[in-house]
């Protein structure tokens, strides 16, 4: 029998799945996708974040860790699938809880008495109780028997792509349960692997709290984002603004970029706002603000470019932030694609990846930074990748810069 069955073995799902197996549970992983299911039984990965290769060949190696297509009985249950949301036609956004319901709704063969529940999935505040509603609604459905005494918790992650496996250990948790009990069993459970301390709760808190905290920090950089083009007005320089308001003990700006991307901080606060539309007047504005900020970033990019006789734009850095490989939600990417369809010869450089995103195959040529920087005369910093460290002044003389990451001052 397993101890534990995870299902989606995503960004979340795997890296926690192996870290268990690694820890001595056995674990099974369940994903809808054969190729996902297949790569990890092989000891791969199908994502790229540091360390993680190495993690999870040492889970499947050590028998403890396999992967299939089905969910079987465990002593817990995790769930790890993604939480979307769904634009409507009025522009509101309404969270796809689809995927939590169908992963839910697979356990009702496997329940057994006394086992744990825990959405780990970012989820709008009241989620966990509907897990319980769907997983006995399904129940009834399929004519099985009440089990008694299932626990059901809320135990949101923290962990920054780039440094999850370091922060999956050390960074502080929320334990929220339905009932206390549900918070202590899952509490116990990730003392397998987190050396940090675990804070019990109830599980609307917990889902409140994991929303709130990337609703802080999207708030904060709007803040900073909505400073830029204050500045970019009034002829300051804001990575200079800044750097002397942080001089103060309690002020803490962050950085304005040319938008927020991702699938946590861009998404999250969306489900607050979709919850309380009437209070969350601020979180919705920041979500505004940080959505607004490719279109200010292509409209000086094609002044930049009007300049030029021949304009060719080199964008530097696809990905959503820094030194990482994730393409997606990025406004790097929106901003390459606006650039391209508005007529402007567009070159890429983006050296964590080998193919275009489909939203710009065939409009944008992807190229190295030499070659870009050979071919183009407006460059357009717009992720600052390690990778564009040595770049200087000197490299961009003659041509003009776009820097929305203030790494080339
Ligand atoms: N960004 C800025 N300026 C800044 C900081 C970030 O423009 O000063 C941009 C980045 O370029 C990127 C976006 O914000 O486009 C998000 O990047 P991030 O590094 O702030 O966060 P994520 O999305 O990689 O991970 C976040 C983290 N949440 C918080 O820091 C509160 C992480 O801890 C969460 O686990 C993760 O969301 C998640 O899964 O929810």
């Amino acid at each position: 029998m397993n101890d534990l069955c995870v299902l989606g073995l995503g960004y979340i799902g795997l890296p926690t799945a192996s870290i268990f197996a690694t820890k001595g549970k056995r674990v099974l992983g369940v994903d809808v996708s054969p190729d996902v299911v297949e790569t990890i039984n092989h000891g791969r990965i199908h994502i790229q974040e540091p360390d993680l290769d190495v993690l999870v060949r040492a889970a499947v190696q050590s028998g403890n860790l396999r992967a299939a297509g089905q969910p079987a009985p465990a002593e817990v249950f995790i769930l790890a699938v993604p939480t979307p949301f769904d634009v409507l036609a009025d522009g509101a956004r309404q969270p796809d809880l689809r995927f939590v319901e169908a992963a839910t709704r697979s356990l009702a063969p496997h329940v057994r008495a006394g086992n744990l529940i825990i959405l780990e999935s970012t989820s709008p505040v009241g989620t966990t109780e509907k897990v319980r509603g769907w997983l006995e609604d399904e129940l009834a459905r399929r004519g099985l028997p009440p089990v008694a005494d299932l626990l059901y918790a809320h135990c949101p992650e923290r962990i920054l792509p780039g440094q999850m496996l370091k922060e999956l250990v050390s960074n502080d948790r929320i334990a929220g349960g339905l009932t206390p009990a549900a918070a202590a069993k899952a509490k116990q459970l990730y003392e397998t692997f987190c050396t940090a301390q675990i804070f019990l709760t109830d599980a609307r808190t917990a889902e409140m709290a994991k929303l709130t905290e990337n609703a802080f920090r999207d708030v904060n950089i709007a803040f900073a984002n909505e400073l830029s083009l204050i500045c970019d007005r009034l002829g300051i320089d804001v990575w200079e603004l800044i750097r002397l308001a942080n001089r103060h003990p309690r002020v803490k700006i962050l950085q304005p970029g040319p938008g927020v991307g991702g699938h946590c901080i861009a998404v999250d606060p969306w489900f607050i706002v979709a919850a309380a539309p009437e209070e969350a007047r601020l979180l919705r504005v920041a979500r505004e603000v940080n959505d607004r900020k490719p279109h200010h970033v292509v409209a000086q990019v094609r002044a930049a470019a009007a300049r030029q006789a021949r304009p060719v734009v080199a964008c530097l850095g696809l990905a959503f932030k820094a030194n990482v490989d994730d393409l997606r939600e990025s406004p790097a990417v929106e901003i390459a694609g606006a650039l391209a369809d508005g007529g402007l010869t567009v070159l890429a450089v983006e050296p964590h990846v080998q193919a275009l995103p489909a939203a710009l195959a065939g409009k944008v040529q992807l190229v190295d930074l030499p070659a870009a920087l050979a071919r183009a005369n407006v460059v357009v910093l717009l992720v600052d990748h390690r990778a564009f460290g040595s770049l200087s002044l000197a490299d961009l003389a003659g041509k003009a810069l776009i820097d929305t990451r203030g790494a080339l001052r």
